[in-house]
Protein backbone atom coordinates (compact mmCIF):
# COMPACT_ATOMS: atom_id res chain seq x y z
CA UNK A 1 0.00 0.00 0.00
CA UNK A 2 1.82 3.12 -0.78
CA UNK A 3 1.42 5.83 2.57
CA UNK A 4 0.05 9.07 1.89
CA UNK A 5 0.02 11.33 4.95
CA UNK A 6 -2.93 12.76 6.84
CA UNK A 7 -3.08 16.56 6.31
CA UNK A 8 -2.14 17.87 9.98
CA UNK A 9 -5.23 20.07 10.37
CA UNK A 10 -4.59 23.27 8.51
CA UNK A 11 -2.42 24.36 5.44
CA UNK A 12 -1.26 23.31 2.70
CA UNK A 13 -0.13 19.84 2.17
CA UNK A 14 3.23 20.32 -0.03
CA UNK A 15 2.96 17.54 -2.20
CA UNK A 16 -0.19 20.07 -4.14
CA UNK A 17 2.78 22.47 -4.53
CA UNK A 18 5.40 20.29 -5.20
CA UNK A 19 7.82 20.23 -8.85
CA UNK A 20 5.99 18.74 -11.42
CA UNK A 21 8.69 15.71 -11.68
CA UNK A 22 7.94 14.98 -7.89
CA UNK A 23 4.18 14.84 -8.53
CA UNK A 24 4.99 12.63 -11.34
CA UNK A 25 7.72 10.57 -10.19
CA UNK A 26 4.74 9.82 -6.95
CA UNK A 27 2.27 8.88 -9.19
CA UNK A 28 3.99 6.72 -10.95
CA UNK A 29 4.77 4.47 -7.98
CA UNK A 30 1.11 4.60 -6.71
CA UNK A 31 0.14 3.30 -10.41
CA UNK A 32 2.54 0.33 -10.58
CA UNK A 33 0.83 -0.37 -7.06
CA UNK A 34 -2.74 0.16 -8.20
CA UNK A 35 -2.47 -1.68 -11.42
CA UNK A 36 -1.02 -4.85 -9.27
CA UNK A 37 -3.39 -4.04 -6.25
CA UNK A 38 -6.43 -4.19 -8.96
CA UNK A 39 -5.05 -7.31 -10.94
CA UNK A 40 -3.97 -9.17 -8.03
CA UNK A 41 -7.79 -8.73 -6.59
CA UNK A 42 -10.34 -8.13 -9.05
CA UNK A 43 -11.30 -11.15 -11.30
CA UNK A 44 -12.74 -8.54 -13.69
CA UNK A 45 -9.56 -6.32 -14.21
CA UNK A 46 -7.40 -9.55 -14.55
CA UNK A 47 -9.60 -10.73 -17.22
CA UNK A 48 -9.62 -6.82 -18.95
CA UNK A 49 -5.82 -6.88 -18.62
CA UNK A 50 -5.28 -10.82 -20.03
CA UNK A 51 -7.78 -9.73 -23.22
CA UNK A 52 -5.60 -6.67 -23.75
CA UNK A 53 -2.32 -8.60 -23.50
CA UNK A 54 -0.98 -6.39 -20.99
CA UNK A 55 0.50 -6.95 -17.48
CA UNK A 56 0.75 -4.90 -14.30
CA UNK A 57 4.45 -5.09 -15.00
CA UNK A 58 4.17 -3.23 -18.41
CA UNK A 59 3.85 -0.12 -16.70
CA UNK A 60 7.53 1.64 -16.56
CA UNK A 61 5.92 5.56 -17.87
CA UNK A 62 2.79 7.06 -16.93
CA UNK A 63 2.17 7.28 -20.34
CA UNK A 64 2.04 3.08 -20.45
CA UNK A 65 -1.18 3.66 -18.62
CA UNK A 66 -2.56 3.99 -22.45
CA UNK A 67 -2.16 0.15 -23.21
CA UNK A 68 -4.16 -0.68 -19.90
CA UNK A 69 -7.91 -1.23 -20.84
CA UNK A 70 -10.63 1.41 -20.22
CA UNK A 71 -13.77 0.15 -17.87
CA UNK A 72 -16.69 2.54 -17.09
CA UNK A 73 -20.49 1.81 -15.55
CA UNK A 74 -20.96 -1.15 -17.50
CA UNK A 75 -18.43 -3.41 -15.40
CA UNK A 76 -19.74 -1.82 -12.25
CA UNK A 77 -22.99 -2.82 -13.56
CA UNK A 78 -22.15 -6.19 -14.68
CA UNK A 79 -20.37 -7.20 -11.71
CA UNK A 80 -23.62 -5.70 -9.13
CA UNK A 81 -23.18 -5.73 -6.25
CA UNK A 82 -19.70 -6.38 -4.64
CA UNK A 83 -18.10 -7.84 -7.67
CA UNK A 84 -15.20 -4.60 -7.95
CA UNK A 85 -13.90 -5.38 -4.44
CA UNK A 86 -10.26 -5.82 -4.04
CA UNK A 87 -10.62 -6.89 -0.42
CA UNK A 88 -13.21 -9.52 1.28
CA UNK A 89 -16.35 -7.70 2.07
CA UNK A 90 -15.52 -7.89 5.44
CA UNK A 91 -12.56 -5.25 5.05
CA UNK A 92 -15.23 -2.67 3.25
CA UNK A 93 -16.46 0.12 6.13
CA UNK A 94 -18.82 2.00 4.07
CA UNK A 95 -20.73 1.49 0.35
CA UNK A 96 -22.43 4.86 -0.91
CA UNK A 97 -24.25 4.15 -4.68
CA UNK A 98 -25.34 6.51 -7.66
CA UNK A 99 -27.49 5.67 -10.14
CA UNK A 100 -26.76 3.47 -13.00
CA UNK A 101 -27.85 3.38 -16.79
CA UNK A 102 -30.29 0.75 -15.62
CA UNK A 103 -32.40 0.19 -12.20
CA UNK A 104 -29.22 -1.24 -10.91
CA UNK A 105 -27.20 1.08 -8.99
CA UNK A 106 -23.48 1.65 -9.02
CA UNK A 107 -22.06 0.22 -5.79
CA UNK A 108 -19.21 1.74 -4.58
CA UNK A 109 -17.16 0.38 -1.15
CA UNK A 110 -14.96 1.99 1.22
CA UNK A 111 -12.16 0.52 3.72
CA UNK A 112 -11.08 2.72 6.43
CA UNK A 113 -8.00 3.31 4.16
CA UNK A 114 -10.03 4.88 1.63
CA UNK A 115 -12.39 6.68 3.80
CA UNK A 116 -9.07 8.31 5.45
CA UNK A 117 -7.92 9.31 1.78
CA UNK A 118 -11.62 10.94 0.92
CA UNK A 119 -11.34 13.07 4.18
CA UNK A 120 -8.01 13.92 3.63
CA UNK A 121 -8.70 15.03 -0.41
CA UNK A 122 -11.58 16.65 1.23
CA UNK A 123 -9.78 18.21 3.79
CA UNK A 124 -7.54 20.11 0.77
CA UNK A 125 -10.20 21.02 -0.90
CA UNK A 126 -12.03 23.02 2.15
CA UNK A 127 -8.57 24.56 1.65
CA UNK A 128 -8.64 25.67 -1.70
CA UNK A 129 -11.98 26.76 -0.95
CA UNK A 130 -10.56 29.29 1.94
CA UNK A 131 -11.93 27.28 4.81
CA UNK A 132 -10.40 27.56 8.29
CA UNK A 133 -10.68 25.51 11.06
CA UNK A 134 -13.31 26.47 13.94
CA UNK A 135 -15.52 27.60 10.78
CA UNK A 136 -19.38 26.33 10.79
CA UNK A 137 -19.43 24.37 7.48
CA UNK A 138 -23.26 23.51 7.23
CA UNK A 139 -23.72 20.62 5.02
CA UNK A 140 -26.99 21.15 2.24
CA UNK A 141 -25.99 17.90 0.45
CA UNK A 142 -27.66 14.76 0.54
CA UNK A 143 -26.95 12.68 3.09
CA UNK A 144 -27.18 9.33 2.22
CA UNK A 145 -26.13 6.79 -0.47
CA UNK A 146 -25.12 9.69 -2.46
CA UNK A 147 -21.69 10.67 -1.58
CA UNK A 148 -22.43 14.55 -1.14
CA UNK A 149 -23.05 14.67 2.33
CA UNK A 150 -20.93 12.19 4.08
CA UNK A 151 -18.17 12.75 1.79
CA UNK A 152 -17.98 16.94 3.23
CA UNK A 153 -18.81 15.80 6.84
CA UNK A 154 -16.37 13.66 7.61
CA UNK A 155 -13.53 16.23 5.52
CA UNK A 156 -15.19 19.09 7.25
CA UNK A 157 -15.17 17.47 11.01
CA UNK A 158 -11.38 16.26 10.48
CA UNK A 159 -10.53 19.38 9.53
CA UNK A 160 -11.59 20.79 12.82
CA UNK A 161 -14.79 22.83 11.50
CA UNK A 162 -18.01 22.50 13.14
CA UNK A 163 -20.33 20.81 10.77
CA UNK A 164 -24.10 21.44 10.40
CA UNK A 165 -26.00 18.02 8.55
CA UNK A 166 -28.53 19.90 7.58
CA UNK A 167 -28.86 17.55 4.48
CA UNK A 168 -31.21 18.81 1.74
CA UNK A 169 -34.76 19.58 1.70
CA UNK A 170 -37.02 21.46 4.02
CA UNK A 171 -35.73 24.64 2.99
CA UNK A 172 -37.03 27.38 5.90
CA UNK A 173 -35.70 25.38 8.20
CA UNK A 174 -32.21 25.47 6.03
CA UNK A 175 -32.58 29.21 6.41
CA UNK A 176 -32.95 29.91 10.17
CA UNK A 177 -29.95 26.98 11.05
CA UNK A 178 -27.47 29.34 8.48
CA UNK A 179 -28.96 32.34 10.60
CA UNK A 180 -29.04 31.28 14.13
CA UNK A 181 -25.60 29.19 14.00
CA UNK A 182 -23.65 32.28 12.16
CA UNK A 183 -22.71 29.34 9.21
CA UNK A 184 -19.48 30.45 7.66
CA UNK A 185 -19.82 27.75 4.62
CA UNK A 186 -22.73 26.30 2.51
CA UNK A 187 -21.97 23.13 0.99
CA UNK A 188 -24.17 22.30 -2.06
CA UNK A 189 -25.77 21.88 -5.48
CA UNK A 190 -25.77 25.27 -7.04
CA UNK A 191 -28.93 24.84 -7.93
CA UNK A 192 -29.94 24.39 -4.28
CA UNK A 193 -28.04 27.19 -3.02
CA UNK A 194 -30.27 29.34 -5.61
CA UNK A 195 -33.38 27.84 -3.80
CA UNK A 196 -32.25 28.56 -0.33
CA UNK A 197 -31.11 32.30 -1.27
CA UNK A 198 -35.26 32.57 -2.98
CA UNK A 199 -36.15 31.22 0.69
CA UNK A 200 -34.17 33.86 1.80
CA UNK A 201 -35.55 36.81 0.71
CA UNK A 202 -39.09 34.97 1.22
CA UNK A 203 -38.68 35.51 4.40
CA UNK A 204 -37.82 38.65 4.20
CA UNK A 205 -33.69 38.33 5.23
CA UNK A 206 -30.96 39.94 2.50
CA UNK A 207 -29.45 36.21 2.24
CA UNK A 208 -26.11 38.98 1.65
CA UNK A 209 -26.71 39.76 5.42
CA UNK A 210 -25.76 36.63 6.63
CA UNK A 211 -22.27 35.40 7.81
CA UNK A 212 -21.41 32.86 4.66
CA UNK A 213 -18.38 33.92 3.57
CA UNK A 214 -16.82 30.71 1.47
CA UNK A 215 -19.80 28.22 -1.13
CA UNK A 216 -18.53 25.00 -1.98
CA UNK A 217 -20.89 23.95 -4.82
CA UNK A 218 -20.73 20.83 -7.66
CA UNK A 219 -21.94 17.66 -8.04
CA UNK A 220 -23.61 19.27 -11.22
CA UNK A 221 -22.97 21.52 -13.95
CA UNK A 222 -22.90 25.52 -13.35
CA UNK A 223 -22.28 28.23 -14.74
CA UNK A 224 -20.03 31.58 -14.58
CA UNK A 225 -23.31 33.78 -14.56
CA UNK A 226 -24.71 31.54 -11.60
CA UNK A 227 -21.59 31.76 -10.06
CA UNK A 228 -21.83 35.70 -10.24
CA UNK A 229 -25.30 35.31 -8.86
CA UNK A 230 -24.62 33.49 -5.71
CA UNK A 231 -21.63 35.63 -4.95
CA UNK A 232 -24.10 38.45 -5.42
CA UNK A 233 -26.97 37.06 -3.52
CA UNK A 234 -24.66 35.76 -0.30
CA UNK A 235 -21.95 38.03 -0.56
CA UNK A 236 -19.66 34.95 -1.03
CA UNK A 237 -16.83 33.50 -2.61
CA UNK A 238 -18.33 30.58 -4.65
CA UNK A 239 -15.90 27.85 -5.60
CA UNK A 240 -16.69 24.33 -7.66
CA UNK A 241 -16.29 20.97 -6.56
CA UNK A 242 -16.34 18.33 -8.99
CA UNK A 243 -16.56 14.68 -8.14
CA UNK A 244 -17.82 11.18 -8.59
CA UNK A 245 -19.04 8.18 -6.65
CA UNK A 246 -16.96 5.65 -8.54
CA UNK A 247 -13.91 7.33 -7.83
CA UNK A 248 -14.65 8.57 -4.20
CA UNK A 249 -17.31 10.97 -4.01
CA UNK A 250 -17.10 14.79 -3.58
CA UNK A 251 -13.73 15.81 -3.50
CA UNK A 252 -12.29 14.49 -6.69
CA UNK A 253 -11.03 18.03 -7.59
CA UNK A 254 -11.73 21.65 -5.95
CA UNK A 255 -11.33 24.57 -7.14
CA UNK A 256 -8.94 27.55 -5.01
CA UNK A 257 -10.23 30.54 -3.95
CA UNK A 258 -7.55 32.88 -5.01
CA UNK A 259 -7.91 31.91 -8.67
CA UNK A 260 -11.17 30.39 -9.20
CA UNK A 261 -10.01 28.79 -12.88
CA UNK A 262 -11.38 25.22 -12.39
CA UNK A 263 -10.90 22.73 -9.57
CA UNK A 264 -7.35 21.33 -9.07
CA UNK A 265 -7.51 17.48 -9.52
CA UNK A 266 -5.92 15.84 -6.45
CA UNK A 267 -4.24 14.06 -8.83
CA UNK A 268 -1.40 12.19 -6.54
CA UNK A 269 -4.61 10.37 -5.93
CA UNK A 270 -6.66 10.39 -9.03
CA UNK A 271 -4.95 10.41 -12.45
CA UNK A 272 -6.36 12.11 -15.09
CA UNK A 273 -6.39 11.41 -18.74
CA UNK A 274 -8.64 12.96 -21.68
CA UNK A 275 -9.28 10.83 -24.38
CA UNK A 276 -11.06 11.15 -27.65
CA UNK A 277 -14.57 9.50 -26.73
CA UNK A 278 -14.67 7.82 -29.74
CA UNK A 279 -11.41 6.60 -30.80
CA UNK A 280 -10.43 6.61 -26.55
CA UNK A 281 -7.42 8.62 -28.05
CA UNK A 282 -5.58 9.80 -25.47
CA UNK A 283 -5.51 13.66 -26.08
CA UNK A 284 -2.78 16.65 -25.62
CA UNK A 285 -3.39 18.72 -22.36
CA UNK A 286 -5.84 21.41 -23.04
CA UNK A 287 -7.97 19.56 -25.67
CA UNK A 288 -11.54 18.43 -24.77
CA UNK A 289 -12.47 15.47 -24.67
CA UNK A 290 -13.63 12.83 -22.22
CA UNK A 291 -12.51 12.74 -18.50
CA UNK A 292 -10.44 9.44 -17.62
CA UNK A 293 -9.60 8.52 -14.02
CA UNK A 294 -7.23 6.04 -12.76
CA UNK A 295 -7.04 5.87 -8.85
CA UNK A 296 -3.58 5.60 -7.26
CA UNK A 297 -4.19 4.79 -3.70
CA UNK A 298 -8.09 3.10 -3.37
CA UNK A 299 -7.54 -0.24 -1.56
CA UNK A 300 -11.64 -1.49 -1.48
CA UNK A 301 -12.53 -0.64 -5.33
CA UNK A 302 -10.00 0.66 -7.27
CA UNK A 303 -10.91 2.14 -10.78
CA UNK A 304 -8.12 1.72 -14.02
CA UNK A 305 -8.91 4.20 -16.80
CA UNK A 306 -12.44 4.76 -15.50
CA UNK A 307 -15.02 6.25 -18.67
CA UNK A 308 -16.23 9.18 -16.21
CA UNK A 309 -18.47 10.41 -19.01
CA UNK A 310 -17.87 13.93 -18.45
CA UNK A 311 -16.36 16.40 -21.48
CA UNK A 312 -13.82 18.77 -20.06
CA UNK A 313 -10.14 19.95 -20.48
CA UNK A 314 -7.31 19.37 -18.82
CA UNK A 315 -5.12 22.71 -17.93
CA UNK A 316 -2.10 23.12 -16.16
CA UNK A 317 -1.70 24.17 -12.67
CA UNK A 318 -2.10 27.66 -11.21
CA UNK A 319 -2.64 28.26 -8.00
CA UNK A 320 -1.27 24.81 -7.60
CA UNK A 321 1.37 22.60 -8.86
CA UNK A 322 -1.75 20.36 -9.74
CA UNK A 323 -3.49 20.04 -13.14
CA UNK A 324 -7.15 21.94 -13.13
CA UNK A 325 -9.85 20.73 -15.27
CA UNK A 326 -12.03 22.57 -17.21
CA UNK A 327 -15.86 23.55 -16.44
CA UNK A 328 -17.88 19.96 -17.68
CA UNK A 329 -19.14 21.03 -20.97
CA UNK A 330 -21.09 18.33 -21.79
CA UNK A 331 -21.27 14.26 -21.32
CA UNK A 332 -21.11 11.39 -23.58
CA UNK A 333 -24.37 9.82 -22.21
CA UNK A 334 -27.96 10.74 -21.95
CA UNK A 335 -27.78 10.89 -17.88
CA UNK A 336 -29.60 14.68 -16.42
CA UNK A 337 -28.88 15.58 -13.06
CA UNK A 338 -32.38 16.46 -11.37
CA UNK A 339 -32.02 18.47 -8.41
CA UNK A 340 -28.61 16.87 -7.99
CA UNK A 341 -30.31 13.09 -8.50
CA UNK A 342 -28.43 11.21 -11.81
CA UNK A 343 -31.05 9.89 -14.04
CA UNK A 344 -30.85 8.09 -17.44
CA UNK A 345 -33.73 8.03 -19.49
CA UNK A 346 -32.82 4.59 -19.50
CA UNK A 347 -34.62 3.80 -16.34
CA UNK A 348 -37.80 5.49 -17.48
CA UNK A 349 -38.14 3.14 -20.59
CA UNK A 350 -37.61 -0.14 -17.65
CA UNK A 351 -40.55 1.53 -16.09
CA UNK A 352 -42.44 1.83 -19.03
CA UNK A 353 -41.73 -1.16 -20.51
CA UNK A 354 -42.67 -3.25 -17.08
CA UNK A 355 -46.34 -1.62 -16.99
CA UNK A 356 -48.87 -3.25 -19.33
CA UNK A 357 -50.80 -0.23 -19.41
CA UNK A 358 -48.37 1.85 -21.73
CA UNK A 359 -47.51 1.78 -25.03
CA UNK A 360 -42.89 1.88 -25.44
CA UNK A 361 -43.36 5.85 -26.48
CA UNK A 362 -41.90 8.10 -24.16
CA UNK A 363 -40.55 11.58 -23.75
CA UNK A 364 -38.88 13.13 -21.05
CA UNK A 365 -39.18 16.93 -21.12
CA UNK A 366 -36.92 18.57 -18.45
CA UNK A 367 -38.55 22.24 -17.52
CA UNK A 368 -37.30 24.45 -14.85
CA UNK A 369 -39.97 26.43 -13.00
CA UNK A 370 -38.46 28.77 -11.43
CA UNK A 371 -35.18 27.93 -9.79
CA UNK A 372 -36.16 24.11 -9.65
CA UNK A 373 -35.56 21.92 -12.70
CA UNK A 374 -37.91 18.90 -12.62
CA UNK A 375 -39.20 16.58 -15.25
CA UNK A 376 -42.56 15.72 -17.22
CA UNK A 377 -42.45 12.61 -18.16
CA UNK A 378 -45.05 12.16 -21.45
CA UNK A 379 -46.38 9.05 -21.68
CA UNK A 380 -48.99 7.25 -24.44
CA UNK A 381 -51.26 4.61 -22.56
CA UNK A 382 -52.93 1.67 -24.93
CA UNK A 383 -56.03 3.10 -25.83
CA UNK A 384 -57.53 0.62 -23.54
CA UNK A 385 -55.60 1.17 -20.63
CA UNK A 386 -58.34 3.35 -18.17
CA UNK A 387 -58.59 6.42 -16.58
CA UNK A 388 -55.59 8.05 -17.44
CA UNK A 389 -55.12 10.42 -14.08
CA UNK A 390 -54.54 6.79 -12.12
CA UNK A 391 -52.34 5.90 -14.38
CA UNK A 392 -50.46 9.02 -14.08
CA UNK A 393 -50.47 8.90 -10.45
CA UNK A 394 -49.52 5.23 -10.48
CA UNK A 395 -46.03 5.88 -12.83
CA UNK A 396 -45.74 8.94 -10.36
CA UNK A 397 -45.23 7.02 -7.35
CA UNK A 398 -43.18 4.18 -8.99
CA UNK A 399 -40.50 6.62 -10.20
CA UNK A 400 -40.16 8.32 -6.68
CA UNK A 401 -39.80 4.82 -5.15
CA UNK A 402 -37.28 3.42 -7.77
CA UNK A 403 -35.38 6.34 -9.27
CA UNK A 404 -35.73 8.78 -6.28
CA UNK A 405 -36.95 11.94 -8.16
CA UNK A 406 -41.03 13.42 -8.38
CA UNK A 407 -41.97 13.60 -11.55
CA UNK A 408 -44.66 14.91 -13.37
CA UNK A 409 -46.62 13.11 -15.51
CA UNK A 410 -48.76 14.16 -18.87
CA UNK A 411 -50.49 10.96 -20.36
CA UNK A 412 -51.37 11.87 -23.78
CA UNK A 413 -53.77 10.09 -26.68
CA UNK A 414 -52.69 7.27 -29.00
CA UNK A 415 -50.19 8.35 -31.61
CA UNK A 416 -49.13 11.89 -30.27
CA UNK A 417 -45.50 11.27 -29.23
CA UNK A 418 -43.17 11.90 -32.43
CA UNK A 419 -41.86 8.45 -33.51
CA UNK A 420 -38.70 8.69 -34.82
CA UNK A 421 -37.27 6.50 -37.96
CA UNK A 422 -33.41 5.86 -35.95
CA UNK A 423 -32.81 6.51 -32.26
CA UNK A 424 -35.28 7.46 -30.15
CA UNK A 425 -35.46 10.99 -28.63
CA UNK A 426 -36.25 10.50 -24.92
CA UNK A 427 -35.40 14.06 -23.59
CA UNK A 428 -37.05 17.53 -24.96
CA UNK A 429 -34.42 19.96 -22.84
CA UNK A 430 -37.07 23.11 -22.13
CA UNK A 431 -34.99 24.50 -20.07
CA UNK A 432 -33.24 27.99 -21.02
CA UNK A 433 -29.17 27.12 -20.42
CA UNK A 434 -27.18 29.94 -18.95
CA UNK A 435 -23.95 30.01 -20.48
O1 LIG B 1 -22.09 14.13 -7.71
C1 LIG B 1 -20.25 13.60 -6.23
C2 LIG B 1 -20.21 14.97 -5.71
C3 LIG B 1 -20.75 15.27 -4.49
C4 LIG B 1 -19.56 15.98 -6.41
C5 LIG B 1 -20.69 16.55 -3.95
C6 LIG B 1 -19.46 17.27 -5.91
C7 LIG B 1 -20.03 17.55 -4.66
P1 LIG B 1 -22.33 11.27 -8.61
O2 LIG B 1 -23.70 11.34 -8.04
O3 LIG B 1 -21.74 9.93 -8.87
O4 LIG B 1 -21.30 11.98 -7.68
O5 LIG B 1 -22.34 12.10 -9.96
C8 LIG B 1 -21.16 12.30 -10.70
O6 LIG B 1 -21.98 14.42 -11.51
O7 LIG B 1 -19.73 12.47 -13.48
C9 LIG B 1 -20.60 14.78 -13.38
O8 LIG B 1 -21.37 14.46 -14.54
C10 LIG B 1 -21.50 15.45 -12.36
N1 LIG B 1 -20.74 16.44 -11.58
C11 LIG B 1 -20.23 16.31 -10.34
N2 LIG B 1 -19.61 17.46 -9.96
C12 LIG B 1 -19.73 18.33 -10.99
C13 LIG B 1 -19.31 19.67 -11.24
C14 LIG B 1 -21.31 13.30 -7.26
N3 LIG B 1 -18.65 20.39 -10.32
C15 LIG B 1 -21.42 13.16 -11.90
N4 LIG B 1 -19.61 20.21 -12.44
C16 LIG B 1 -20.16 13.51 -12.64
C17 LIG B 1 -20.28 19.51 -13.38
C18 LIG B 1 -20.44 17.67 -12.03
N5 LIG B 1 -20.71 18.26 -13.21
Amino acid sequence: MPKFEPVAGRGLHTIENAPIPEIRALQLERMKWSLAHAYAHVPVYRQLFDQAGVHPSDLRSLDDLQRFPFTSKAELRDNYPFGMFAVPREQVLRVHASSGTTGKPTVVGYTQSDLDMWSHVFQRSLVAAGVRPGDVVHVAYGYGLFTGGLGAHYGAEQFGCTVVPASVGQTARQVQLLVDFDADVLCATPSYALVVADEFRNQGIDPASTSLRVGIFGAEPWSEAMRAELEDAFGIDAVDIYGLSEVIGGGVANECVETKDGPTIWEDHFYPEIVDPDSGEVLPEGETGELVFTSLTKVAMPVIRYRTRDICSLQPGTARSMRRMGRVAARTDDMLIIRGVNVFPSQFEELVSENPGLTPHFVLEVHQRGRLEGITAVLEPKPDAGDHEAIAAEFASTVRQRIGIAVDVNCVAPETIERSAGKAVRVRDLRSRQS
